[in-house]
């Protein structure tokens, strides 16, 4: 005889059928009424995630009708050397260690040619905190990215630098004041030595900031995972001196690491009271226009033991982001994260955009592959048509971008 079969593990019943409780939640969101923390508890706990799916779908409907949005843009990392050691981060390197490097501005230059060459609308540009980059570096990458796009007849946008590192460079210039002083005069001090660093970057050229730096807002998830970076309120605070300058930003949220959904539920509340604040300033104000969902990719971070989030994990992650976040108009794929495949079904979750062409991404690499992770423009158009959906390419700002070739300007 063979040897003994062991038991098949029990089995959860397959996704049961529609989930009535549901059915509450829709009647909420098709007048208008905000979630609250249990709502986004019980969507995370449904069984039936084709009836979440379609609920998210219905409000991104509503928003976006069949449109999904790309864009045409590079990632530029002009540094992964930093004073961090984040547990999640595969990217960061110390210095003089094996694959460390700082761009010049001949290297930016350079491959700032070949994305006007490529019609990039959009160059992506963040770093690790680097210890020794004086000050100048930071506007004067802002100004070489916009010269040269210009000097070859291009208007290219420049989304940099996350809010930890803008509070990075406030230290640098020795202008983040009151860094330990919990008092309203404190806050009051370091927003302004944000603003200032914000203003001085803008006048050089920045359009907006991107999304990352958030990871997850709960003090817990942050001493044990991150340690040393900014906390939310700080993170907020960066966005809100954005935004009261007038420029757009996007956030982020890092999951599926040692972080709880419900924690992940009250970073979306925090969320949308911070872009409650933006909107209520009214026009002249900068707000957040996407939320993105990041999935934790474990390899070769200190946290390698982890498995990450399952494929359902993410498409679940999407559908509430797109429910709970009511005021932020756009929910984005990031397809370099999510994979292509994933992020089409994730068009018919809540999400209305799968981020753009990339070309170089350094900070997770699929499959522990290289940095070169590239997809046509065409590709992009495809895989949004199979999901039912029409291609609109955008740029940084959500504008319809009216192209001939590489050449291109905005609706
Ligand atoms: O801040 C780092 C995250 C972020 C890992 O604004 C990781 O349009 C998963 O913010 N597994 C950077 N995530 C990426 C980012 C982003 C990407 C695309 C578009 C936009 C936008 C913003 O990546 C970091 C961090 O939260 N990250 N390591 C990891 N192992």
């Amino acid at each position: 005889m063979g040897a003994m079969a062991t038991a098949a593990p029990e089995l959860a019943p397959p996704a049961a059928g529609r989930d009535p409780g549901l059915d509450s939640i829709r009647a909420k969101v098709e007048s208008g009424e905000r979630l609250t923390l249990e709502d986004g508890e019980f969507l995370y706990g449904t069984p039936d995630i084709w009836g979440l799916c379609r609920v998210a779908h219905s409000v991104r409907t509503r928003l976006h009708g069949a449109v999904a949005y790309y864009n045409v843009n590079r990632h530029l990392n002009y540094t992964n050397i930093c004073a961090l050691s984040c547990k999640f981060c595969e990217f960061y390197r110390k210095k003089d260690e094996p694959g460390s490097y700082t761009r010049d501005m001949a290297y930016v230059r350079q491959e700032v040619r070949k994305a006007v060459e490529g019609g990039a609308t959009e160059v992506h540009s963040v770093g690790g905190l680097h210890p020794y980059l004086p000050w100048e570096y930071y506007p004067d990458l802002v100004r070489t990215i916009r010269e040269t796009a210009r000097e070859m007849g291009s208007d290219l946008h420049v989304k940099a630098f996350t809010a930890v590192e803008v509070v990075h460079l406030a230290r640098i210039a020795k202008v983040y004041k009151g860094a330990s002083d919990p008092s309203e005069a404190g806050r009051a001090a370091r927003r302004e030595g944000i603003r200032w660093v914000l203003s001085q970057l803008k006048a050089a050229g920045l359009g907006s900031l991107p999304g990352g730096g958030a990871e997850v807002f709960d003090d817990r998830v942050h001493d044990e995972a991150y340690k040393g970076k900014i906390r939310s309120d700080v993170w907020l605070d960066v966005h809100r001196e954005a935004h009261g300058l007038g420029m757009n930003t996007n956030a982020t949220i890092l999951y599926g690491h040692i972080e709880q959904r419900r924690e992940r539920l009250v970073h979306m509340d925090m969320l949308r009271r911070a872009q409650d604040e933006a909107l209520r300033s009214g026009s002249g104000s900068g707000s957040f226009q996407a939320i993105i969902p990041l999935p934790f990719f474990p390899d070769g971070s200190d946290l390698e033991r982890l498995p990450g989030p399952a494929g359902l994990e993410n498409l679940r992650t999407i559908a509430v982001a797109r429910l709970m976040l009511d005021n932020i108009p756009h929910v984005k794929a990031f397809w370099i994260m999510q994979t292509l495949p994933m992020a089409q079904l994730m068009l018919r979750a809540g999400a209305d955009d799968v981020d753009g062409t990339v070309v170089w991404y350094d900070i997770t690499k699929v499959g522990g592959g290289g940095t070169h992770q590239e997809v046509s423009a065409w590709s992009l158009q495809k895989a949004i048509r199979e999901a039912g959906c029409e291609p609109v390419e955008r740029d940084t700002l959500y504008r319809r971008v009216i192209r001939d070739g590489r050449t291109w300007r905005v609706a």
